[in-house]
């Protein structure tokens, strides 16, 4: 346990809970219709894979247990959600957005809820009174491909405290603490005033902290901003932001950085905390994705 966690940490149990009831009640799950071939192809591919490493490593009884174990574990401490945005969501990530133009992307990862409360530039997001960190001015642009402004696009944000906790998924935070749905103006200009967020450990008392513990690896992300950045008309960007110098811009345990997605932040003139601009090129829904 670090500094960074307080007596309102609550337990991996409680937030994997809270992220498999999201994941299980949101939309995501109405719409899922995967033919049988692909998920044959899939799955038995998946199955394969696993059989090879078997034979490859010469698995022992003593390692299928602890294998058996553990998924168990995975599931009780409702971690499927975390451990497959950490250690898998990336991939599917580039693939699925690598014909797609204008702003990068990366994972969701498991945190997101929709609907937080809608605001008009300039913004100004949930805080306690006297939130601790630096503050933050983040704000920027929307064009389309071609340069042209779009005018009623949006910027869904969410991201951790200070501390590192995430609001509904952590005790004792307001509902929608650094959380909103901050309208651009008529320009596609937007402005949101935060606070920086700290680097993130991923919960270390459940069962992907158990993994991380046992082979010996890191549970941190470095510090960053998650957004949804979308328009009527215009493809869908998830990504999320990040600050230059973090320890664990290199060795993200979600693998989700990008050097596009490196923030270039600046101090502001009347030193109330930082500024930084970053700006948002939208495809319309038919440009190839
Ligand atoms: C996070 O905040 C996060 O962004 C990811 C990907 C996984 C766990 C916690
Ligand atoms: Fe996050």
């Amino acid at each position: 346990m670090t500094e960074t966690r307080k007596e309102n940490e609550g337990t991996a149990v409680e937030a994997g809970s809270l992220a498999t009831e999201r994941f299980t009640q949101s939309g995501k799950l109405a719409k899922l219709d995967v033919p049988k071939e692909r998920v044959s192809q899939l799955a038995g591919e998946l199955i394969q894979a696993a059989n090879d490493i078997v034979v490859k490593h010469e698995v022992t009884y003593e390692e299928y247990n602890a294998l058996k174990a553990w998924l168990i574990k995975v599931g009780t401490d409702g971690e499927w959600p975390l451990f497959l945005d950490v250690w898998l969501e990336h991939t599917v990530e580039d693939v699925n957005s690598k014909e797609r133009p204008g702003s990068v992307g990366t994972i969701e990862g498991p945190y997101y809820v929709p609907n937080a409360p809608e605001m008009s530039t300039p913004a100004t997001l949930e805080m306690r009174e006297g939130e601790e960190g630096t503050p933050l001015l983040f704000h920027g642009n929307f064009t389309d491909t071609e340069g042209n402004p779009i005018n009623d696009a949006q910027v869904e944000i969410w991201h951790a405290d200070a501390a590192g906790f995430y609001s509904q998924y952590a005790p004792g935070l307001p509902e929608w603490l650094f959380r909103g749905t901050v309208k651009a103006d008529e320009n596609g200009h937007f402005e949101i005033n935060t606070m920086q967020p700290a680097p993130y450990q991923i919960p270390t008392d459940g069962a992907c902290g158990q993994l991380i513990g046992a082979a010996g690896w890191h549970a941190w992300r470095p510090a960053h901003i998650h957004i949804k950045v979308s328009a009527p008309g215009y493809q869908l960007v998830t990504q999320q932001l990040y600050f230059p110098g973090d320890p664990h811009n290199e060795d993200d345990i979600a693998s989700a950085v990008k050097p596009e997605l490196m923030l270039d932040v600046k101090g502001r003139q009347d030193g109330q905390g930082n500024q930084v601009e970053y700006n948002y090129v939208l495809a319309k829904e038919n440009e190839s994705k």
